[in-house]
């Protein structure tokens, strides 16, 4: 079919360094030029998907073509080059390829003038580690040719029977979607699910998967695997451009979810982003933070056959998530790593057999099933939890008398048992990169300066004092292969257990974000119940006074909030 290799000149071009996951740009400028031969992947096995975004089928084909002049022995495809991230995880690590090539700019939005992105993941399925996204970034500031097979176009739309040899190149055509439903359904405990969602018709699911790569995975488990009707799924269809929308699960950008729960009066709804990765949990009036999420979760582990099987080997979040599973660890007496934002940064800790379940604020859960997090995972693992909780061995332990116990009973239940952590994020996207660095700068000299320590400041709306205990950059030691990494955040904590941390965005495609998370924390039950805003009370503007953002960056009020008013 194949056979002829020709070299392309090309020359290096700058931008090109991978951020927090993989390299997102605008479609614009990944339509110039091609970094695929970067990853040298002579004889290996390559497993390739993607979202489906925008430019995504040229791609496929185009590292078809590169794949087989550099010698590649596989390649498995997604029909249509789909392929969630979370279950392109679980084909790398079920079929055990070399690695495998993501063409998503996740969350971000796509289309024509908006995002496409590559990532690069390794064979324990995870995505690449810095080692290995320095080595691409080094290769594309020296590349000067790169080799294309000279063949046709391959048919994405239909599975294979049998390999196509392209060149030196076997590939195969998988469905997108069966392994995966063979994953999720091995891990949690259907049959009670089902059975309880039959048993108690009010209530209601609604999950919507913004137009992203999860439409046919969710129609796998909510309609065929748990029975559920149709209209417990919208904006299931993938689209190139997720219909113009921005498809990342929070309450800004998910508002098609957050309206339709509220108009519904919904008791659970959820939503999936772009790729599949990501998740948010809300049910009508209640909102679940990925903080608070990953901490129930874990509590909950036991109800979940995975872990009541495999037990809990560990527990880990992101540094700039809030501490609430590091209350549960101390309670069930287990381990808790803290570890840079990046998924990455769990893989080691997985492999080595010390972490089942972790989280990020950025509404990211999983556990080491696969090596991504896994949206669709943690909704199925609320809807788990929820079940077993309407057993009559767990509903003792709640006070509700409603019909079922819910979502906000069993986060009431967790703030009562554990304490709880008032969370929020202000991100300040698309800013001038020099702006963001001068907020940067001056946390820098604060930490040379020792300038903050026992340095107490007031709210001037709530009047509140809070005294600096120190502050700090974020620098993570690996515990597994002693890898070191600088520079993750800075940290200012308060003599009252309160912390802010800043730190610049690595998923951007344009300009700079800043990311200011605000966190307290409360076992005063006289508190649990406030809004977001309330239980931080001043700590939010003393964050900003201390950090001059405003001044320095002119912008009164943030992007986009996480958790604003629940
Ligand atoms: C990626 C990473 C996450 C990270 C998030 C936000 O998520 O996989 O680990 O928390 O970016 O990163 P940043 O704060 O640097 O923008 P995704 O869903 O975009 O792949």
């Amino acid at each position: 079919m194949a056979n002829k290799v020709t070299t392309i000149n090309t020359k290096p071009f700058d931008g090109q360094k991978p951020g927090t996951s993989g390299l997102r740009k605008r479609v614009k400028v990944f339509q110039q030029e091609s970094i695929f031969d970067a990853i040298s992947p002579q004889g290996k096995t390559l497993v390739i998907g993607g979202d489906g975004r925008y430019f995504s089928e040229p791609t496929v084909q185009s590292i078809i073509k590169i794949s087989a002049a550099n010698d590649v022995k596989k390649l498995i495809i997604g029909k249509d080059g789909i392929l969630s991230t979370p279950a392109a995880s679980n084909i790398i690590r079920k079929y055990k390829a070399d690695g495998g090539i993501l063409l998503t700019a996740s969350h971000n939005p796509g289309g024509p003038d908006n995002d496409f992105g590559i990532k690069y993941n390794v064979s324990n399925g995870g995505p690449a580690p810095e080692n290995v996204t320095d080595s691409i970034y080094a290769k594309t500031k020296t590349i000067n040719s790169y080799k294309i097979l000279e063949g046709g176009s391959i048919d994405l739309s239909k599975v294979t029977s049998k390999p196509i040899q392209y060149g030196p190149t076997q590939i195969t055509i998988i469905d997108s979607v069966t392994d995966y439903i063979e994953l999720v359904t091995s891990i949690f405990d259907f049959d009670l699910i089902k059975s309880f969602l039959q048993n108690t018709p009010s209530f209601k699911v609604l999950f919507d998967g913004l137009n992203g790569v999860t439409g046919p995975y969710a129609k796998a488990i909510f309609l065929n695997e748990l029975s559920l009707p149709e209209s417990s799924l919208q904006n299931c269809v993938p689209l190139p451009d997720f219909g113009g929308s921005h498809p990342d699960p929070n309450l800004t950008y998910a508002h098609s979810l957050v309206e339709a729960v509220e108009k519904g009066k919904i008791p659970f709804g959820a939503a999936s982003d772009g790729d599949g990765d990501r998740n948010m949990i809300y049910g009508a009036g209640a909102f679940v933070t990925p903080s608070d999420s990953v901490a129930i979760i874990a509590d909950w582990a036991e109800v979940i056959p995975y872990f009541k099987k495999g037990g809990i080997k560990g527990l880990a979040r992101s540094m700039p998530t809030s501490e609430a599973i590091d209350h549960v660890a101390k309670k069930k007496g287990l381990q808790v790593y803290e570890v840079p934002t990046g998924w990455k940064f769990f893989g080691n800790l997985m492999d080595a057999g010390r972490l089942s379940i972790c989280g990020e604020e950025s509404f990211g859960t999983g556990s080491d099933h696969i090596r991504e997090k896994d949206g669709l995972w943690a909704v199925v693992a609320w809807l788990n939890i929820i079940a077993a909780a309407n057993l009559p061995s767990h509903k003792h332990l709640f006070s509700s008398a409603g019909d079922f116990i819910g979502i906000n009973d069993i986060l009431q239940r967790h703030y009562k048992t554990h304490g709880r952590s008032f969370f929020t994020r202000y991100d300040y996207e698309e800013l001038p990169s020099e702006d963001a660095q001068k907020v940067i700068d001056a946390l820098n000299a604060h930490i040379t300066n020792q300038s903050l320590n026992n340095t107490t400041h007031t709210s001037e709306s709530t009047k509140e004092t809070f005294t600096v205990a120190r502050i700090s950059s974020f620098t993570y030691t690996d515990p597994i292969d002693n890898s070191v990494s600088k520079n993750q955040g800075h940290i200012i904590s308060f003599t009252d257990g309160s912390r802010v941390v800043f730190r610049l965005s690595g998923t951007g495609s344009q300009g700079a974000t800043v990311r200011v998370y605000i966190e307290k924390y409360t076992k005063d039950e006289t508190q649990l119940n406030l809004s977001t805003a309330d239980g931080l009370g001043g700590l939010i503007q003393v964050a900003l006074n201390i950090s001059y953002l405003v001044e320095f960056t002119g912008r009164k009020e943030p992007t986009v909030i996480t958790n604003p008013n629940m």
